[in-house]
């Protein structure tokens, strides 16, 4: 067990004991749930999209067939492969064809460019890389092979899909490894399962590695909580990568009860309305920005969505205004969900009073789910008052992967998560979140770091300075805004969005606004830090919003 004061992963024993006593931790591994859920109900279809139908029988056989054929190719147990695919079946069967080889998949967002999957490729040390062959017009062929040039960890690429560069396709692993015999799971219970990405808040993205354990204790208990059972069917909208859509109660929460899961490659309420009635969908999860367009469009289609019976919400604020018109636009239950990748997840019950599922983001999961919130000193402030949220449970991560700098910013010396951000509790022990103590900007629940965009924007020859900072935005909630001081002649605001596109950064992060200053303030420059700029620079923001 790991006894350094920011321990890389892993509980301390006590915790160990302490969550196995309480029944959190049952020694279950996604290998062997799957197996056992084939063996539950064969016949079930687990996943379905607009081209095909998986059983858990079906699902089962593909993931043994990927696992033989990715150790055929001499990828072994306990490497790191990337899985870069948009919501399509064969996410589920890669994963879990992964889970039962034991190789940690890592999840990247079908948004993420050359940038950020290298910066995956090397800070996972991934020996595989598993890419759509295109989708949404963006070749990720292409992608591939610049990730192998640069990264030369990397040996393995299998695309989903016929490509031109002959790289290995995912059709010719599953025919490589069908009817070779393999165990459910060579995997123990507390060993890494995947790795996640962190939002990032300083600079780029962080690694979060979540045991079987943890996640699969998150899944019954979110399935619980959320009213899924083997009758339910989730539609996945949101890109499953991301921890929202895989587990709160996501697609894994409802494969672990036997229920059955739709994909669409779109979430927009053109592609999901056709999609709920055809499925009888009755739960689904959406980011505020995306509800506020369900609303809308429900309001003047009037469609038939009379099988749906839940919508979590979550990712980012979600305000009450909207939240009020959950029930009698959609008809059906709201819950909101404040989460993160790291580990801690709050979800209003489902028979909570209307007051606290429109005003509040929830209650924690487990009861052994500590809270502490405290002001700038860490010392706990009174009830009721604001301040930085800090956690630590049987599902919160206590390290990130292999990087021992943010570990010791983003945990306390006992182990607590420091979320980064500023909520209030409730006397009945409910979450409001106030805000962020950091600089990143949730852009329709996408986080970026102000920080990875300025180093982008200050390598661009004509920029002398940058700021980037979030500023508010009625549909996403917060939109991205860079202060930029020009060397010389201005550049123009398009020439730098390119910029950043063209340094191979997901397109959520190119800032939506330019303003250009001649200084930032007398003060300012070298003075005060860029926390206290960006600060600074959003005050002038929202003076100048009003004043206009
Ligand atoms: C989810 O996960 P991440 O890792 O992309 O982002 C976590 C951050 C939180 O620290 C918070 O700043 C923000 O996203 N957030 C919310 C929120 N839910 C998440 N802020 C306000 N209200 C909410 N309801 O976003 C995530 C993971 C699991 C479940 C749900 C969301």
């Amino acid at each position: 067990m790991n006894t350094s004061i920011y321990p890389e992963h892993g509980w301390p024993d006590e915790f160990v004991q302490r969550y196995r006593q309480a029944g959190h931790w049952q020694g279950e591994t996604f290998g062997a749930l799957l197996r056992s859920r084939a063996l539950q109900h064969p016949d079930r279809v687990a996943v379905a999209s607009d081209t095909q139908q998986v059983t858990y029988a079906q699902l089962d056989q593909q993931a043994s067939a990927i696992a033989a054929g990715l150790l055929a190719r001499g990828l072994v147990a306990g490497d790191r492969v990337i899985v870069h695919l948009p919501n399509i079946p064969e996410f589920v069967s890669v994963i879990f064809g992964l889970f039962r080889a034991g190789i940690i998949p890592l999840y990247a967002l079908p948004a993420h460019r050359i940038a950020e999957i290298e910066h995956f490729a090397s800070t996972g040390g991934a020996r595989g890389y598993i890419c759509a062959a295109e989708h949404a017009g963006f070749n990720y062929c292409n992608l591939a092979s610049t990730l192998q040039q640069r990264c030369t960890s990397v040996e393995h690429v299998i695309v989903v899909g016929d490509n031109t560069r002959s790289f290995t396709t995912l059709q010719s692993i599953l025919a490589s490894g069908a009817g070779v015999p393999i165990p459910a799971t060579v995997s123990s219970p507390q060993d890494i399962a995947f790795l996640q990405i962190s939002g990032g808040s300083t600079g780029l993205s962080k690694l979060i590695p979540r045991t079987h354990d943890d996640y699969i204790y998150t899944l019954r208990e979110s399935a619980r909580i959320c009213g899924l059972d083997s009758d339910s069917v989730f539609l996945c909208a949101l890109p499953m990568a991301h921890n929202f859509p895989m587990s709160s109660p996501g697609f894994l929460g409802t494969l672990y009860v036997g229920g059955r899961v739709v994909l669409s490659l779109s979430p927009s309420p053109e592609a999901c309305f056709g999609l709920i009635e055809r499925e009888h969908v009755t739960q689904c999860s959406l980011v505020p920005p995306l509800l506020m367009l369900w609303l809308d469009a429900a309001a003047c289609s009037k469609p038939n969505l009379s099988t749906l019976r839940v919508v979590q919400v979550g990712g980012a604020k979600l305000i009450p205004e909207v939240a009020q018109r959950v029930k009698p636009v959609l008809g059906v239950t709201l819950q909101q969900v404040f989460g993160m990748a790291e580990g801690l997840v709050n979800y209003t019950r489902l028979n909570d009073d209307a007051d606290i599922i429109i005003h509040t983001q929830g209650r924690p999961i487990s009861p052994d789910d500590e809270i502490l919130i405290v002001d700038d000193n860490d010392v706990p402030v009174a009830l009721g008052q604001p301040g930085h949220l800090l956690t630590r449970g049987p599902y919160t991560i206590r390290g990130y992967y292999n990087n021992p700098a943010a570990n010791a910013r983003s945990f306390t010396r006992d182990g607590y998560y420091r979320t980064g951000d500023i909520v209030k509790l409730t006397p009945t022990g409910y979450l409001v979140v106030q805000g962020r103590a950091g600089d990143h900007i949730n852009r329709a629940g996408e986080k970026i770091s102000a920080e990875e965009i300025e180093n982008h924007l200050l390598a661009h020859p004509a920029v002398f300075d940058a700021a980037v900072v979030s500023v508010p935005d009625t549909y996403l909630g917060e939109r991205s805004c860079a202060f930029i001081i020009p060397k010389n002649e201005k550049p123009r605001a398009i020439e730098l969005k390119k910029w950043i596109r063209e340094r191979g950064l997901a397109d959520f992060k190119v800032p939506d606004q330019f303003i250009f200053v001649d200084t930032f303030s007398e003060t300012a420059v070298g003075k005060i830090s860029r926390k206290a700029l960006r600060a600074q620079l959003r005050a002038q923001f929202e003076s100048t919003q009003q004043s206009v």
